[in-house]
């Protein structure tokens, strides 16, 4: 019987880092960015979130639309899961709207399953995967013929970070100058496959949560910190430009060098909110020192670190050069606690 199908659909969608940071909203309702970011994207073999959609008319219309997340039942009542619900289910409508023979998906409850391959107390970012893989399910399910970058706009909207994860490879999210947000969306700069070589050490100090979550956090920098004007206006204005160049020449020490500084100005940012946010703690600054020895050591760079909003290293680097920049890492790492060494590995970008 037609009423009792179920409709189905999979995907996943990877993890990706950002090496010019995305900090701070213009419009927190549309979660639209104070400044452009640019991140790479990394290997689905070892990060990644997975999720199924599906709907059918025999879920009870009372449950409403659920998520199980990692196995445990999730809140959609959320401003952002419903914007994503919201968005995906007016473009099916428009579909069916448009040819009445498809099933009325719109009007069926949701059911999203979704799971990541790695530890969630890992300390990872996880909403960047995790809403990019729940929207495209949907779309998938939808049968939406929406591009990455369509996609991009409404995955944005559950968690900025969440747009570039629509791609692989080298992706900058624009921040646009629309009040409806209809141009912050992510583009593929660059092809995994144009700069096979790039790997990234995941270093997990700490699997705690962090104290001030990015989405409080980037509000009270944008509301207090003066120094972050100048973070917006020209730092990462330049950065971007030329984080797209040393990326097109597949110039390491260039985009190390970038990468580098717009963390820096970033945890700067941080510091000079008020009060204060500190992210990095003691052995984040021993990672960073010890980036900076292998630099020195080698005679040129070959590894460049970056810290999102939590204690946790991310390391750059070419293959290379794994040697000297993992094998470092293995020796300092065996005298330092803090350290899980189980955790630390060289991932790669992804194809996506
Ligand atoms: C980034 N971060 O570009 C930066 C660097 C953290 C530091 O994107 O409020 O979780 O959901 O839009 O995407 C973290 O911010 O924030 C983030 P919301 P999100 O990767």
């Amino acid at each position: 019987m037609a009423s009792d199908t179920v409709y189905r659909a999979s995907t996943t969608a990877p993890v990706n880092i950002a090496v010019v940071k995305y900090w701070g909203k213009r419009d927190a309702k549309l979660n639209l960015p104070t400044n452009s970011s640019l991140s790479v994207t990394l290997s689905q073999a070892d990060l990644r979130t997975l999720t199924t959609a599906s709907c059918s008319a025999r879920y009870p219309a009372s449950e409403g639309d659920s998520l199980l997340l990692n196995g445990e039942p999730s809140d959609v009542s959320g401003a952002r899961t419903q914007a994503c619900f919201r968005e995906l289910r007016s473009r099916r409508a428009a579909l069916e709207a448009a040819d009445p023979s498809l099933p009325k998906l719109s009007t069926m409850p949701l059911r999203i399953v979704s799971e990541n391959n790695f530890p969630t107390a890992a300390g990872l970012a996880s909403s960047a995967a995790g809403f990019a893989a729940f929207v495209r399910a949907i779309a998938n399910l939808y049968e939406l013929p929406a591009s990455p970058s369509e996609l991009s706009l409404i995955a944005r909207q559950g968690s900025g970070s969440a747009c570039r994860s629509l791609f692989g490879g080298y992706v900058a999210w624009r921040m646009g100058d629309k009040a409806d947000g209809s141009d912050s969306m992510a583009d593929q700069v660059a092809e995994a496959s144009h700069w096979p070589e790039m790997r990234a050490l995941i270093l997990v100090v700490s699997a705690a949560k962090k104290g001030v979550s990015s989405t409080s956090g980037m509000q009270q920098t944008v509301a207090t910190s003066g120094l972050f004007q100048e973070r917006i206006t020209k730092v990462v204005p330049k950065n971007m430009e030329l984080m797209e160049k040393a990326i097109a020449e597949k110039d390491f020490p260039a985009f190390a060098e970038v990468t580098m500084r717009d963390s820096n100005s970033f945890h700067a940012t941080c510091a000079d909110t008020y009060p204060p946010i500190f992210y990095m703690n003691d052995v984040s600054k021993a990672a960073i020192r010890a980036v900076e020895t292998i630099n020195a050591n080698v005679g040129r760079t070959v590894a460049a670190y970056t810290f999102d909003a939590g204690p946790n290293a991310v390391i750059y680097y070419l293959e290379k050069d794994t040697e000297a920049v993992v094998g470092t890492f293995y020796h300092v790492i065996g005298d330092t606690d803090g350290w899980k060494k189980d955790v630390l590995k060289g991932l790669k970008p992804t194809m996506s």
